[in-house]
């Protein structure tokens, strides 16, 4: 009987846990704001791609303690040259102006944390230079003084552009100069090629949170990828000096779910259709029908 009750209790206690967990998760099922700067931010953004994850590694695991070392023994020479061989310390100088031990030392072993840095350094450029063949989805991004212009190829050249919100239309959860009409949407979990160019002055394509910074120039079609498994919503901007309203071109990537991608996609390929616009030139309009 006491194990009956028992276990009826722990099944009501399972039931009411699990109830709360599924009415949590369903709250956070809301796209969440996570590439975004932070208040007096120091530090990068938490990495949201496996490129941005080495980046950090290599920054805040590796650079970071080899600086921290390299300054330190500096500084600690600095303070033992300065007390023991001040003019009062040590008033007879000594006339040695060679030493061939140390000078092998003090090139050999910087040699040997330059290689040291180069190698995971190398590897880093090169997965991040090494645009995917097999990418999952293309998509163009055109820049223009001031917004940026996203076309996707593979569906038919959906096109739409990009601008940054204005003062009156940031409502509930949009951010000044980072929220836009417009964000580009990508499915969680795949592999984005991204093209870069610009239709007139040269613009940088940057996301942090990705570690993708990749210049738009006019003329030039520059590629770069990233992969993010975390839906969510991540912010980025023009990242080369392009003009007054260089401030005023944000980016902003929804990365959804599988689900929620395609109920986009479907919306959106009808809203943002690539449109046979009218040609004013004759002559070139014969030439094209
Ligand atoms: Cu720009």
């Amino acid at each position: 009987m006491k194990t009956i009750i028992n276990q009826s209790v722990i099944a009501k206690i399972t039931f009411v846990f699990v109830a709360l967990i599924t009415f949590f998760q369903n709250n956070a099922m809301a796209i969440e704001n996570l590439g975004v700067p932070e208040d007096y931010q120091m530090t990068y953004q938490s990495a949201a791609t496996p490129n941005m994850a080495d980046i950090t590694w290599f920054h805040d695991l590796f650079l970071f303690p080899i600086i921290l070392g390299i300054t330190l023994f500096v500084t600690a020479l600095l303070i033992y040259v300065m007390v023991k061989f001040n003019a009062k310390a040590n008033p007879k100088p000594s006339r040695t102006s060679h030493n061939s031990l140390i000078e092998v030392l003090w090139t050999v072993i910087p040699v040997i944390i330059l290689i040291a840095i180069a190698v995971p350094s190398f590897r880093i450029l090169y997965t991040q230079q090494e645009i995917p063949v097999d990418a999952d989805l293309t998509i163009k991004a055109t820049a223009y003084q001031w917004y940026w212009g996203y076309e996707y190829p593979d569906n038919n050249g959906m096109y739409f552009d990009s601008l940054p919100l204005e003062g009156d239309e940031l409502t509930e959860g949009k951010l000044r100069l980072l929220s836009v009409d417009n964000p580009l949407v990508v499915p969680a979990g795949a592999v984005v090629r991204v093209q870069v160019t610009s239709a007139d002055v040269i613009h940088n394509w940057a996301v942090p949170s990705f570690g993708v910074k990749m210049d738009a120039i006019p003329g030039r079609l520059n590629e770069t990828w990233f992969k993010v498994d975390e839906p969510g919503i991540y912010y980025g901007m023009c990242s080369e000096l392009c003009g007054v309203r260089h401030a005023y071109m944000p980016i902003e990537v929804h990365v959804l779910d599988e689900a929620q991608y395609i109920a986009w996609l479907n919306k959106a390929e009808q809203e943002f259709a690539y449109a046979d616009f009218e040609i004013e030139n004759p002559q070139l309009a014969k030439l094209i029908n």
